[in-house]
This record gives C-alpha cells, structure tokens and sequence, in this order.
C-alpha cells in the first residue's frame, strides 16, 4: 500500500478503517492536479466509464452514461440517521444510526474488490474562508473523482487546510453493483458522516453537494447560527457600476440555472445592467459584523440539466459548456459531438442515444411514443470558471452582502408575478408555505400542488419545524435583514397561456425588488403582501398584451383561503414542534384575507 500524503490520524485511521470494509486492491490519493486528473480521464476512457468527445469542437470535454435505472436522486432511498427519530422530522426518511451502519456495512462489504479506492480531500467554499467546510470522499469511481474536481475544490490545499482544523465530514461512496435494490443515501449528522452505496449518479454519489452542503450543512448551520440553504446566489451591476447581490430559492426544475446566468432583455439594454453568477444552486448564508447577512457558494461548478438547454434560454451556459465538461446521458452524435432535446440547431439525423442505443430521428418505440435522445434529467458538469458570467467574488472569503431573498414557485392561478412580505417573520412564512405545481414532466397528476418550503423538502438534514424556528431567530440576530420576496413567473390565463414571457425579461422584475431594497418606490399593501403598482416595472420594449400586468398582479383572496386549507394541513403535520409564529401568520393571513373576500 502506497504512503499517505498526511499524518493526520483522525483521516488516516479512518481511511484505514473503510479500507478494511471496502477491501479495494488499491488506495490513490487525489490531490487536484491536472496531470492526475488527465491520468485519470485515460484511465476511464480506456475502462469504457467516459467517451472522449470530439476536441476540437469540444476541447476538454467527455461522455459517459449511467445505468438505465440510475438517472435521477433517489429520494425514497435517502435517509437521516439520527439517534431520535424527531430530529429527523415528517420531512424526512429515518433509520436508526445503529440499523443504517450494520444494514450499509453488509453492501460496503468486499464491494471494492479488484477496484481502486480513490480519497479526494475537498473544500465546500473557498479553502480557508471561514465559510467553509471540509469534507473527504472516499469512491471508487473515477467518474465521481473527475466530477468533485470540478464541482469542489478538491486536492492537496483542502487537505492542508483539514490538517490544520482536525475535523472534516466523513463521506463513503461506492458504486457497488449499482443496485437498485442494494442502494442506500444515509446521513449520520450527529457523526458528521455521510454513506452512499448503489448508485453513480451525481446527488447521490457527488457527496459534496445535496448530502454534505444542504443535508448535513443544514444540521450543522443550526448549531453554529448560519444557514445552509437550496439558493442561487447572483450579482445585479447598475450602470454605476453598483452591484447589489440576491440569493433565491426556487424547487428543482424552476429555472435557477437560467436565472442565476440570466443576460439582460434587450428592452433594458440602455440602462447597462449586467449579470454577475457566483451560484446556481447552493448559498451557505452568515451575519456578519455589520448586522448583514452574507453568502458564499460552497461548490465550484455546476450540474445542470441538459435538456432544454439552448441559446433562448440560456445563452451564457452555452459558452460555458463548450470546454472542460462532463456530459452525462446525452446523445452522442457521428461527430463526436453532443445533443439533447432543447438543444440549439436541427434534430440530428441519428446518434446514439443515452442508452447506449442506436437512435434515428423520428424512432419511435414499441408504444409508438417517440424514443428520447437524451434523458430528461440528463447533465453536464462545468466549472463556474467558464461562464461569462462567472463573478469575481466567488474566491473572495467573505462571499457577496445580499440585499434581497426570493421564493419561488410554479403556480398556475394563484400567486402574483411578485410580491414582498411584510417583515422577516412574514418572510419565513412565504417561504414555509412555498409550493409548486406538477408540470408534465413529473410523474403524478398535472397541476397537483407540493409543498416545498423554501425549496429545501428533499434537503433539510433535520425536522423542519426547527428549521423554521431557526429562520426565524436568524431575522433576529439581523440590524438590517434582507427583505423577503415571492415570484411567480408561471402564472396563466384563462386559455392556458403564460401571461410572463419569463426568462431574460425577469429581470424587470429583479429591478422592482432592488427598487424596494432600496426605498426607491413605494408599493400597494394587500393581504398577502406589497405588491408593485403596475407602472414602477418598467417595460421597455417589451410587448406585453393589454391588461396582462394587471392580470399578473391580482390577488383572489378566495383562491388564497383555499390555499390556506393545504398549508394547514401541512402544518399540522409538524405537531407541537411548529414555531408558534408561523400559526400567528397564519391567523393574521387568513383575517386579512377575509376582510377583503
Ligand atoms: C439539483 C436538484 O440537481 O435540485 O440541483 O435536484
Ligand atoms: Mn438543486
């Protein structure tokens, strides 16, 4: 066995140990250079795990395609292991740590054999800052390996900086036989530890991202007063050259990506905005000295989804996936290039498809349904570096100020274009009885509303009622909170057309809730919050249909008691642990509306 490049006994007791389960023929230490990482690229390649697509359209950039049943996070398979199952909260899968250690042992157990066990000593956040968190993975996938050297900062300088803490999230990862039925997600919070088995995709095998920096950073973020949560975090340059920062929360598949890159509508061109990305997915918040709340990024790249992907949508996450990417489940066309449905240009003629599979345009399938060329939760792994849009503040220790936090949902009927709460209890409230609408691409029936409080259902490591209670003291240990608002850019009307044309023009409304950060327009008080008067969001050049606006910005407060109906019993569901305040807003909500009905 080759020489560990550190004496720290806490990593290599513990590496020694996994070793003994996993039983790996070999143990490499990755320490984030580029020869290694190319060394490891060959290795793959050779092992058929990557497709080395075409260089000189595609410089840097490789395939690869998981199992069939191995496409998305297995949310019914990830536990919280805590040793009381409130802890855990009706938000979350339990097992006992005692049950999920001797239950995952029995799959770890030889499941390295004639496999290499890589270590990757990684740093969520830039190494050093205060922010940040250290973790190590253990895998024994190169796919995985190549992924955390994009989406961490991965290597010898966070294994420096681990010496010099002594503590680090333990992460074990194993492909084994990426079994379905022997695949487990489990996080052990109170040991800081985190065991994935059975599966190569990336959230529930990259254990930098969902497991380590929302489940089990929003465990620790409670105990050390911060907050761990599932939000873009984005910079808007006035043409003062000002930049005033937003973190927002919308659910999985809600356009946080397209958001956080977003390039100006044409109509506001004039006024010079510009738009500076430091996340699309994760914001790890703090109060500083100052009385504000600050945020960093944890991760380094991103892990989007492919399909849909294109120049409208987003046309900076077109540059940035041109070089130095990971595809994964996309289709590989004869030129050795790439496509997904969505993507720019004409429907190739033929590829092979996620699968594997020969595909033709047009193929159809047994059912006569056509046969997908990438698969719809297909991805590419890039680094933030390569966008145009990639802020110079995401190295930066102290991360970004924020000015204003945003939910968001897909809501067909109910909520306005946008709103602001009240006050930062009020705000919690927004957030807590956040919700979405299926759309067809989620199996279940259309228009059926989840309940997704501030987007973090799949990913609070812990009973969620004391997640709640936890926002709620934040606001308190704020001087100057950032104010808190609602969007909805779904909304329909009665034909079922979207009334906003969404992407690039929601940028009026981000200019709206800046204005208001700012105490530069004054807003109409309705029951559910402050909403815009029509004229203060400006649409220049932009050709709206008449009254849509007003369409936009209306409140139906009987449609909103109904809503009520679905949050109580949410609520509800949470017993005794739900924080009194949130009832009172409850209250004060429903009177409100009533008054007004
Ligand atoms: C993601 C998700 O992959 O939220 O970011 O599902
Ligand atoms: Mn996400």
């Amino acid at each position: 066995m080759k020489k560990f490049p550190t004496h720290n006994k806490k990593l290599t007791d513990w590496v020694n140990k996994m070793a003994r389960l996993c039983k790996p023929d070999d143990i490499v230490w990755i320490d984030g250079s580029e020869e290694q990482k190319k060394q490891l690229e060959i290795e793959a390649i050779s092992a058929q795990e990557l497709i080395l697509l075409n260089q000189e359209k595609l410089p840097g950039c490789v395939l690869h395609r998981t199992a069939l049943d191995d496409v998305a996070r297995t949310e019914h398979l990830t536990y919280i292991c805590t040793k009381k199952k409130r802890d855990a909260g009706p938000n979350n899968n339990w097992m006992s740590p005692a049950a999920a250690y001797k239950k995952a042992k029995a799959i770890f157990d030889k499941a390295m054999r004639g496999r290499t066990m890589y270590v990757i000593p990684f740093s969520m956040g830039p190494v050093g800052s205060p922010f940040s968190k250290i973790g190590v993975e253990i895998t024994d996938s190169r796919y995985v390996v190549l992924n955390m050297m994009i989406m961490t900062r991965a290597g010898e300088a966070a294994l420096r900086q681990l010496e010099k803490q002594d503590h680090f999230t333990k992460c074990l990862h194993s492909k084994a036989e990426l079994d379905i039925n022997k695949r487990l997600i489990l996080h052990f919070p109170e040991d800081n530890t985190i065991w994935s088995v059975g599966s190569g995709y990336g959230g529930n095998a990259l254990l930098g991202k969902k497991c380590l920096s929302l489940r089990i950073a929003s465990f620790i973020a409670r105990k050390e007063r911060w907050l761990a949560e599932h939000m873009l975090i984005m910079g808007i340059e006035e043409p003062n050259g000002h930049i005033e920062y937003i973190a927002a929360a919308f659910p999985s598949a809600c356009g946080k990506t397209n958001l956080a890159m977003l390039l100006p509508p044409e109509g506001l061109k004039v006024k010079g905005y510009r738009i500076w990305t430091v996340g699309d997915d994760i914001a790890w918040m703090r109060v500083d000295s100052d009385g504000t709340l600050w945020a960093v990024n944890p991760e380094a790249g991103f892990f989007g989804v492919a399909v849909g992907t294109n120049s409208q949508a987003n046309p900076n996450m077109i540059e940035t996936i041109k070089k130095n990417t990971i595809y994964t489940n996309v289709l590989l066309k004869k030129d050795g290039t790439v496509w997904w449905e969505g993507a720019d240009g004409d429907v190739p003629e033929e590829g092979i498809d996620w699968r594997g599979e020969p595909w033709k345009k047009g193929i159809l399938d047994a059912k006569g349904k056509p046969v997908s060329a990438a698969h719809p939760n297909s991805r590419f792994t890039t680094p933030i570096a390569n966008s145009p849009t990639a802020s110079f503040r995401i190295e930066q220790h102290h991360g970004v100020p924020i000015s204003a936090i945003v939910f968001g949902g897909r809501r067909q009927h109910l909520a306005p274009l946008v709103y602001e709460a009240f006050n930062w209890q009020h705000g919690v409230f927004v957030g807590a009885t956040m919700a979405s609408e299926r759309t067809a691409a989620q199996v279940g029936q259309l228009g059926e509303v989840r309940r997704d409080p501030m987007a973090m259902l799949p990913f609070c490591g812990y009973n969620m009622a004391y997640y709640f209670k936890h926002w709620l003291d934040m606001g308190k240990r704020m001087a100057k909170p950032p104010k808190i608002f609602h969007v909805n850019w779904f909304r329909m009307d009665e034909s079922g057309k979207f009334l906003w044309p969404g992407f690039r023009e929601n940028l009026r409304v981000l200019e709206w809730i800046l204005d208001r950060c700012n105490n530069k327009v004054d807003a109409v008080r309705t029951p559910i919050g402050y909403l815009p008067h029509p004229s203060d969001i400006d649409l220049t050049g932009l050709d709206l249909p008449q009254g849509a606006l007003e369409k936009l910005l209306q409140i139906r407060p009987k449609d909103w008691l109904e809503e009520l109906k679905g949050v109580n019993k949410f609520f509800k569901e949470f017993k005794k642990c739900l924080p009194k305040e949130l009832w009172d807003e409850y209250e004060k909500l429903s009177n409100r509306l009533k008054v007004n009905e």
